[in-house]
C-alpha cells in the first residue's frame, strides 16, 4: 500500500522531470531561432513582400519614396535610384548583382573609369565617398568573375539595349542595409537624356540579392525559388535632341555665359579714382578739433626760422 510518505518522496522526482523537460524544450526552441540565419532565411524574405524598384525622381534624395515615373528636357542629367523594401530585420544583404535596362538611344549612363574597389562609379553602390542614409557597409564592386559597374554593358543600341551593370559583395561585413532597418538605397544610376521620347526602365532577370551567408534573398527572375518584386520605371524625354558627353565622374556643370554685347553701344570708361579731401573738423586728435591751429603753427614756426636767419646775417655784417 503507498503511503502519505511514498506520495511526497515522489513529488521531488516529477518536478526533476518537469524542469528537465522544460529545459530541454527551451534548448531546442534556442537552436531552431539560430538556425533561421540558415534555410529559413528565403521564407522571411517572402514573408515580408521583398521587394527592388526605381525611384526616378531623386529630387528629394534616393528612395525617401519610389516614384515610377519622370520627365526631363533634354540635355538634363539625373539620377536614378535602385531601392529594396520589405528585408527581413537582422538579416542583412550581403551581396546583389542588378542589370537596369533602358534606351541608349534615349538615355545614356556616361562610363566612370573603374578603379580600386569601384565603390563610386555609375551605377554609384550606396558605399564609398557617395552614401546615402547609413549605406551598405563595407563592401566592393570590383566583382573579379564578372565586372566592375558599367554605365552600358551592350553594344547593340536601341529599347531595352542600355544596361547599366553593377555586382557587389561583402565578405566580412559589417552589413548594414537590412541588419536594423527593412528598406534602403542599393545604388543610384546616373543617365543624361540625350533625345526625346518615352524610355521604359526594366530591372532585368539577371538581378538579384543574397544574404550575408550568400544564400539567395530574391531574384527578379519570377521563375527561380526565390522570386522578388522588380518595379522598373518610366522616363519621358522632351525637346531636341543635344550633344552630351559620353564620360566623366558626374553632373557636368552648365558653361558660363558671358553678358551679351549690344552693336554700338560706347564701350563702359574704366572708373576714374577721386581722391576726395580730407574732411573738415576732423583734426589730428581724431576729437573733431579742427586742423586750422596747427596750420598757424606751422606758420609761426617759418616766420621765425626766417626772422632768426636774418637777424645771424645782420650780426656777421657787424663784425667784418
Ligand atoms: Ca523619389
Ligand atoms: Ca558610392
Ligand atoms: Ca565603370
Ligand atoms: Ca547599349
Amino acid at each position: 500500500m503507498r503511503t502519505a510518505i511514498e506520495g511526497n518522496r515522489a513529488r521531488p522526482v516529477l518536478l526533476s522531470l518537469l524542469a528537465v523537460g522544460a529545459l530541454v524544450a527551451v534548448t531546442v526552441l534556442a537552436t531552431a531561432t539560430l538556425r533561421l540565419g540558415g534555410g529559413a532565411e528565403q521564407a522571411a524574405a517572402q514573408e515580408s513582400s521583398l521587394a527592388v524598384s526605381l525611384d526616378m525622381d531623386t529630387s528629394d534624395g534616393p528612395c525617401t519614396d519610389i516614384d515610377g515615373a519622370i520627365s526631363h528636357a533634354t540635355g538634363d542629367i539625373y539620377s536614378v535610384a535602385i531601392c529594396a523594401t520589405g528585408l527581413y530585420q537582422g538579416y542583412p544583404i550581403g551581396s546583389f548583382t542588378f542589370d537596369v535596362l533602358y534606351d541608349d538611344t534615349l538615355n545614356i549612363a556616361p562610363e566612370v573609369a573603374d578603379s580600386d574597389t569601384a565603390l563610386d562609379d555609375n551605377p554609384d553602390a550606396n558605399a564609398g565617398a557617395t552614401v546615402w542614409g547609413d549605406g551598405l557597409g563595407s563592401f566592393a564592386c570590383d566583382n573579379s568573375t564578372l565586372a566592375y559597374p558599367t554605365g552600358d554593358k551592350n553594344v547593340a543600341t536601341g529599347p531595352g539595349n542600355g544596361d547599366a551593370f553593377i555586382a557587389c559583395d561583402s565578405i566580412q561585413g559589417p552589413w548594414t542595409l537590412g541588419d536594423n532597418e527593412t528598406a534602403g538605397v542599393i545604388a543610384v544610376i546616373r543617365f543624361a537624356a540625350i533625345a526625346a521620347g518615352t524610355d521604359t526602365l526594366v530591372i532585368a532577370d539577371t538581378s538579384f540579392l543574397a544574404y550575408s551567408s550568400g544564400t539567395s534573398m530574391g531574384e527578379c527572375d519570377p521563375a527561380t525559388l526565390y522570386p522578388m518584386t522588380c518595379n522598373g520605371g518610366i522616363d519621358t524625354n522632351g525637346g531636341a535632341p543635344v550633344p552630351v558627353p559620353t564620360s566623366g565622374p558626374g553632373p557636368i556643370a552648365p558653361p558660363v555665359v558671358p553678358p551679351p554685347v549690344v552693336p554700338g553701344a560706347p564701350p563702359i570708361a574704366a572708373p576714374v579714382p577721386v581722391i576726395a579731401p580730407p574732411p573738415t573738423g576732423s583734426g589730428p586728435a581724431g576729437d573733431g578739433s579742427p586742423w586750422m591751429p596747427l596750420g598757424w603753427l606751422l606758420v609761426g614756426a617759418v616766420g621765425t626760422a626766417i626772422a632768426a636767419g636774418g637777424l645771424l646775417r645782420l650780426a656777421r655784417a657787424r663784425q667784418r
